[in-house]
């Protein structure tokens, strides 16, 4: 059984676009977009929080044959699960099997959407969103230093010595690690040449094309500069 209809709620540049990126990958185009304006608050209505009561994107909503409409709310969850229910795509190693490359596959999945993603976002709401009050240096300076000492080499490792973050082909892994690194460039992390020219291999796909064809709407600072989002909670 699969959904009649398939709607993501996305902000551009945000973790909503590895969801936009895996569904371009399986689904082509037939999906919904709606842009949920996070800089204006939306995701704190009374609506959307009863939708979605993280506050946040993505979430895709998907029309069931029998009436149903749910909801799924975690990006890295929605890879995994569009990467497996579209085996003949190719995206992941099969999940029936229990193999070294499927436990590398959701080892890398997972390290990009817990760990890596951790790290990425204290030195984002710390650098760009708190108020000067709540904001931390020492946070910032501690998560850098992870990321370029701990995750870095890691990914680099893998990188250097082949095409992409889980061997030469091209994997739902990608979705999550090529966007946090398209993430941590933006804040001047992963800058060695090797990040570079993944970014470069990953641009190339049309999907990868479609999910950032917006990107240049994400500005990194709110629009009314840090501590503007009173509802912000993090
Ligand atoms: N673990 C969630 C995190 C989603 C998330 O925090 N999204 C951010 C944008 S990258 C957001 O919508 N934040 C808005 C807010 O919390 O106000 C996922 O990966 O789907």
């Amino acid at each position: 059984m699969k959904p009649d209809r398939l709607k993501l709620y996305h902000f551009p540049a945000t973790r909503s676009a590895r969801a936009r990126w895996i569904l371009h990958e399986t689904v082509g185009d037939d999906f919904e977009v709606e842009k949920t304006d996070l800089y204006g608050g939306v995701q704190y209505t009374p609506d959307y929080l009863r939708m979605n009561p993280n506050h946040n994107v993505p979430v895709l909503e998907m029309g069931w044959a029998d009436g149903r409409k749910t909801h799924m709310l975690e990006s890295v969850a929605m890879v995994a699960l569009l990467a497996d229910t579209y085996p003949e795509k190719e995206l992941a190693p099969p999940a029936a099997e229990f193999s070294p490359e499927r436990a590398d596959y959701l080892q890398m999945l997972h390290f990009g959407g817990s760990w890596m993603d951790m790290m990425l976002w204290q030195v984002r709401i710390h650098e760009h969103i708190l108020p000067e009050a709540e904001a931390d240096e020492r946070t910032i300076a501690r998560y850098r230093k992870k990321m370029a000492s701990e995750v870095e080499p890691q990914l680099l490792k893998r990188l250097e010595t082949h095409e992409f973050v889980c061997g030469d082909d091209f994997t739902a892994a990608d979705c999550v690690i090529g966007h946090n690194v398209t993430w941590a460039r933006g804040y001047g992390m992963c800058h060695q040449p090797a990040f570079r020219d993944y970014l470069s291999r990953l641009s190339k796909r049309s999907a990868f094309q479609k999910a950032f064809s917006d990107a240049k709407d994400f500005t990194p600072e709110l629009p009314g500069g840090r501590g503007t989002r009173t509802h912000f909670t993090g």
